[in-house]
């Protein structure tokens, strides 16, 4: 990572386990003191917390898909300016739960604005920074909302979206990853501490620096 960081996004459907996968990977190197940050998606700033209020709280708004992509890119452009670049500055290892890649797969594809005029704007926003490396957590859309429903909390405002939507993201996550190297698919069916092993096994293949530092003993179960 020479000295500039190393981007990394976690994604998938929900309840695929995105939040617990990040949450792992920072204990994970917490204990081998590498230097990191984690933050989610849209939010991680102030302006962005409060516009993740907007979009997935605010059931008494109509929000169409149009304003709800500019949302999420006004949140993405304060994001990567405030949080993700100077994380990269710093030398370290930045965790994003959630990036463009949500916006591609959510508002591009299942919302159909379109994943060209999608990307162009996405660019903008994000003044062209891209993860090194996406990681997207793969699970059936009932194993999913089986997992989130064992939460017992309320839906926001796009989790009340029906299956039918929730599998387009699916498709689109499956899509997206065949055609792009720097994003790599990983099996989530399996228990946290198993789909936490594949993700130290992938990420110590991919970036031998930090991680094989990192080395630390396999998880436990
Ligand atoms: N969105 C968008 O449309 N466009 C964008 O550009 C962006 C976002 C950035 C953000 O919600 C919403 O915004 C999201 C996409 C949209 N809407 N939807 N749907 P979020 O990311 O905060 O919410 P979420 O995806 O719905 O998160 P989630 O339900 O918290 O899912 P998760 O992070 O993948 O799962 P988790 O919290 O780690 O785990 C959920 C439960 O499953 C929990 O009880 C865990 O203990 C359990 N769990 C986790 N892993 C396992 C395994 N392996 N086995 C068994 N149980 C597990």
């Amino acid at each position: 990572m020479s000295g500039q960081g190393l981007f990394l996004v976690l994604e998938g459907v929900e309840g695929a386990g995105k939040s617990t996968q990040a949450r792992l990977l920072s204990q994970w190197l917490n204990e081998a003191g590498v230097p990191h940050h984690l933050a989610r998606e849209p939010g991680g700033t102030p302006v962005g917390e409060a516009i993740r209020e907007v979009l997935l709280e605010s059931r008494h708004l109509e929000i169409v898909p149009e304003a709800e992509l500019l949302l999420m890119l006004a949140a993405r452009s304060a994001f990567v300016r405030q949080v993700v670049n100077p994380a990269l500055a710093r030398g370290e290892v930045m965790i994003s739960d959630r990036f463009e890649l949500s916006t591609f797969a959510y508002q591009g594809i299942a919302r159909g604005l379109g994943l060209s005029r999608t990307r162009e704007l996405n660019e903008f926003a994000t003044g062209g920074v891209h993860p090194d490396l996406t990681l997207v957590f793969d699970v059936s859309i009932e194993v999913g909302r089986s997992r989130q429903s064992s939460e017992g909390r309320r839906k926001d405002r796009i989790e009340e979206e029906n299956d039918a939507f929730f599998e387009s993201v699916r498709q689109a996550y499956l899509t997206l990853a065949r055609e792009d190297p720097a994003v790599q698919l990983v099996d989530a069916t399996g228990s946290e501490t198993e789909v936490h092993g594949i993700v130290r096994r992938l990420l110590k293949s991919s970036f031998p620096e930090p991680f094989e530092r990192a080395r630390g003993s396999e998880p436990s179960p």
